[in-house]
């Protein structure tokens, strides 16, 4: 591995190969992260205990009392891709269901230099100042290849991830969105578990990892920036419609005209979308993470929301819903991936595909004769 990045502080006894595991660690910051203060999670002198192979009792009382290095290990747990830790980590989930569900699920998107991590550190600080817990997280499917940008962003946070109420948990490098947002959903839940009370999910707003963050948070909220207010349409249509507010950022100095304009703009053009969430009007609003101008106020509409919704029941009922979505995508995942690795499905791949792709056979027919065989094969 390469300089400054390593493996998890935990890993088994006898370590398998580097692959199993999800998430590699980069060097820490001089910083609270990790329950490590000030100190590189590199650094030579670890505590005895930090070794310690930990019980699933262990795992929950110490997020329940939230043991910040003990809440990490349960977090790298779950990000494991060995199939041996999968076990005990739903183990550990399954006994902290229970303390779950209490904290307000926020999701901020925007594209690259939006300016989401500066943002997050106003709201956060002044969060965490008001007696809050926070925890952010970040759902960066791109992050195999960048390697984990929020660690970059920590340097964004600083202030943030020195508070002692706040808890920063980079991406993990999972892979496949789906990977990469089964450890997210579930590290939010960890961090539940262990009393925070907002969580705060970053994800840049490139592909499809919006759509998945919006589907484990309860608002959403989408960042932009001025001056884009003559191209509304496409993706951007695509992404506003998922928005419970929207949010023009870095209005301050000359730019603070530019972004009230841009404002109207897209307050006009929510007119004619269907709200995100029912009976929640999906407003613009500016605000500057230089200034602090805006950023009190975006928490207020949050609460506002969270109490029309939990009024209304839509609350609820998008909870229910998410948990139901995400049992059903976990289902899909798996059979797919039963279906494509099974030795009968792949010894007839190529040639059914060959012969739809020459059009000698037709694509119903080919999917027939694929599932056919699984079934035959799977059912002995
Ligand atoms: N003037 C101004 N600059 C900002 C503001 N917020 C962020 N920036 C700058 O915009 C750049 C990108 O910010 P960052 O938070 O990393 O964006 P991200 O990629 O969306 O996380 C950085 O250079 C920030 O300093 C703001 O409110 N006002
Ligand atoms: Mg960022």
């Amino acid at each position: 591995m390469s300089k400054g990045r390593h493996r998890p502080e935990w890993h088994p006894a006898t370590p398998p190969q580097d692959a199993v595991f999800a998430s590699s660690v980069m060097d820490g910051v001089a910083g609270g992260h990790d329950g490590l203060p000030g100190q590189s999670s590199s650094g030579g002198s670890k505590p005895v205990a930090r070794r310690r192979h930990l019980t699933v009792p262990d795992y929950v009382e110490g997020v329940r009392a939230g043991d910040r290095t003990i809440l990490a290990r349960a977090i790298t747990l779950i990000e494991s891709n060995a199939p041996g830790h999968l076990a005990q980590a739903q183990e550990v989930l399954q006994a902290l269901l229970p303390y779950t569900g209490g904290a307000l699920r926020v999701g901020i998107t925007g594209v690259p230099g939006v300016g989401k991590s500066t943002f997050i550190e106003a709201l956060g600080v002044m969060l965490c100042e008001r007696g809050h817990h926070v925890a952010v997280l970040a759902v960066d499917p791109s992050s195999s290849v960048t390697r984990g940008s929020i660690l970059g962003d920590k340097t964004r946070m600083e202030a943030l991830s020195r508070h002692p109420n706040a808890y920063i948990r980079p991406s993990p490098t999972g892979g496949s969105l789906g990977g990469v947002t089964r450890k997210s959903r579930e590290t939010m839940l960890v961090c539940e578990a262990a009393g925070f009370d907002v969580i705060l999910v970053e994800t840049v707003g490139v592909g499809q990892s919006e759509t998945a963050v919006r589907g484990m948070v309860d608002f959403f909220l989408l960042l932009m920036l001025a001056g884009a207010g003559d191209e509304l349409q496409g993706i951007k249509k695509g992404i506003m419609e998922l928005a419970d507010a929207l949010v023009i950022t870095k209005a301050d100095g000359e730019n603070r005209i530019r972004a009230m304009s841009a404002q109207a703009d897209y307050n006009k053009a929510l007119h004619y979308l269907a709200p995100a969430t029912p009976g929640w009007k999906t407003r613009a609003r500016i605000c500057s993470a230089v200034t602090g101008e805006g950023i009190a106020e975006i928490w207020s509409e949050i609460e506002r929301f969270r109490e029309v919704t939990t009024a209304s029941g839509v609350f609820q009922e998008r909870r229910r819903q998410q948990t139901r979505d995400w049992l059903h995508a976990l289902i899909e995942d798996y059979l797919r991936s039963r279906f494509f690795n099974h030795p009968a499905v792949k010894a007839r791949l190529p040639e059914i595909e060959a012969a739809v792709v020459a059009g000698t056979l037709p694509v119903t027919a080919g999917a027939q004769a694929l599932a056919q065989a699984f079934e035959e094969a799977a059912n002995g």
